[in-house]
């Protein structure tokens, strides 16, 4: 075969092995023809020498904000997708976000087409937030979207006075999903227990940024990861409660797996190397400790992380993704919301951090590729389910991205070998429109040396990025698939037909 693109000399790792070395890959039509040796080239053949360094599949990053209406300053498609491919992420889901008073999915997801199109470097899809879920969306307007637009999947929030839905409607949605085979992603935390918490807070004039981490503790996410789990119990429906930050909850999660429960569970770079520390103020400006607000918040002690390290390398975890949400600092309408008449209010800090671009290279510089053996904290071929594999095939695109493998696009990131990719986090190297990384100042041991989406080079560390804001695509996904569990399971104490008396 006359190939357009060939990958020599590389270590190829999938979610399930590292295979060995001097296994080539052929790349044609954008697509994985072949692994093999000694692949033949012809005088129009790309040749991209991996000198020994790992291959590893173009990361697919399964929870991304960009440009919601609630958050109307930092990153578009432009800059986040720019800025995924920099840091080896080659597939974006991203938000399509229905607000209270909208009565049809339909205009909001043809505005996120329209922020969209055309402006993308990454290839993307769209999960929708669901904030109203009238009859008419759940029995009308979802299997339209699933079948015709390829959305097959929905977030919903436990929290927020402006998202949040009681539990009868997420029993709903649960229902109406499973009936189409979607997914459902959820914000699980105890909105009441944070509201408490908020009020007496703010009468005892403690407002600072720091204090978003004591309204929003450990036992509201604990408590509404439970409730999520029983009422997807209920429904007999999989779910994946998301940007999950207490090793309780995630505990939680891990016994539901055990019951083979369809439970599945995401986290998020900042939960795994950042403490609530960092939400204090740094000496020159009281109110720095808003550009780490995130809900669920940073959590306190180094013993919480070691619980969500385990679960990352246990299997619990079924993605990891960047929840990257961006707010500038500086801007109107950004992180200074949480500045009124100059006084801190942490409660309308807008939530989120930016994350997309370093996300990649802060979980492999925990692998066997970058850390002595006794040190690492996944294996590599776990670090290619988190990334990749994993949420590909959750969110339905496997057999298309996630693997390396004939049939699959030539997505890809070639590391640096050895040593040679160690760096320092820092805004200046950062392709995204935001004025400030949350992991600043952190070292990592590798970054992606090349990024390639559907055979072409879109990132090359010396040159920058190649690729072209116009050549990213819309994915119309499939169903998803069940991960951990399955269905049919009765809840606990039923007996065998008690389901079919109601349903
Ligand atoms: N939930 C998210 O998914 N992202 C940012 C903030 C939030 O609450
Ligand atoms: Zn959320
Ligand atoms: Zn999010």
């Amino acid at each position: 075969m006359d190939f357009d693109l060939i990958l020599k000399n590389g270590i190829i790792v999938t979610a399930s092995e590292v295979l060995p070395q001097g296994l080539e890959v052929g790349v044609k039509g954008g697509k994985i023809a072949c692994i093999g040796t000694d692949l033949p080239s012809s005088s129009h053949t790309e040749v991209i020498d991996a000198e020994g360094a790992y291959i590893t599949p173009g990361g697919v990053d399964s929870h991304v904000h960009l440009a919601q209406k609630n958050s109307p300053t930092g990153d578009g498609w432009e800059s986040g997708s720019r800025s995924a491919v920099a840091g080896g992420t080659t597939t974006i889901i991203a938000f399509a976000s229905q607000e209270r008073d909208d009565t049809s999915l339909y205009p909001v997801l043809e505005d996120y087409h329209a922020k969209s199109k055309d402006q993308s470097y990454c290839d993307y899809g769209f999960h929708f937030i669901l904030t109203n879920p009238t009859q008419d969306i759940l029995r009308k307007e979802l299997p339209v979207l699933a079948e015709k637009e390829g959305i097959t999947s929905v977030k919903l929030y436990m929290t927020y006075e402006a998202m949040k839905l009681n539990d009868r409607q997420v029993l709903d949605i649960l229902f109406a999903c499973k009936s189409l085979g979607m997914t459902t992603m959820i914000h699980a935390e105890s909105h009441d227990m944070i509201a408490l918490i908020i009020e007496g807070l703010e009468k005892n004039k403690n407002t600072d940024p720091y204090f978003h981490a004591v309204a929003r503790p450990r036992i509201a996410e604990d408590e509404a990861s439970y409730r999520a789990i029983s009422l997807a119990e209920l429904a007999d429906t999989p779910m994946l409660i998301v940007h999950m930050s207490s090793d309780v909850a995630v505990g939680h999660v891990r016994d539901a797996q055990t019951r083979l429960l369809p439970i599945h569970a995401e986290t998020c770079p900042h939960y795994l190397f950042l403490l609530s520390e960092k939400i204090k103020a740094e000496p020159h400006d009281h109110f720095s400790g808003a550009k780490h607000v995130c809900s669920p918040p940073l959590r306190h002690d180094p013993k919480d992380l070691d619980g969500l390290w385990q679960s990352i390398a246990n299997g619990t975890f079924t993605t990891f993704s960047s929840d990257h949400a961006p707010s500038k600092y500086e801007a109107v309408g950004g992180k200074r919301l949480g500045l009124v008449d100059g006084i801190p209010r942490f409660s309308k800090i807008p939530n989120g951090l930016p994350g997309i671009e370093t996300r990649m290279p802060l979980l492999f510089g925990q692998t066997p590729a970058c850390q002595p053996a006794d040190k690492a904290k996944l294996s590599l071929p776990r670090f290619v389910q988190l990334t990749a594999f994993n949420p590909a095939k959750l969110y339905g695109l496997e057999g298309r991205k996630g693997s390396i493998a004939p049939g699959y696009d030539a997505d890809f990131v070639i590391w640096h070998p050895g040593a040679a990719g160690a760096c320092t986090i820092s805004q200046s190297r950062m392709h995204h429109d935001m004025d400030y990384t949350p992991f600043e100042g952190m070292k990592v041991k590798n970054w992606p040396r090349y990024t390639i989406l559907r055979g072409k080079v879109v990132w090359d560390q010396k040159a920058g990025v190649l690729g072209e804001m116009r050549y990213g695509q819309y994915l119309k996904r499939g169903m998803g698939q069940v991960l951990h569990g399955k269905t049919g399971n009765l809840p606990r104490g039923w007996k065998e037909d008690e389901r079919r008396y109601w349903l």
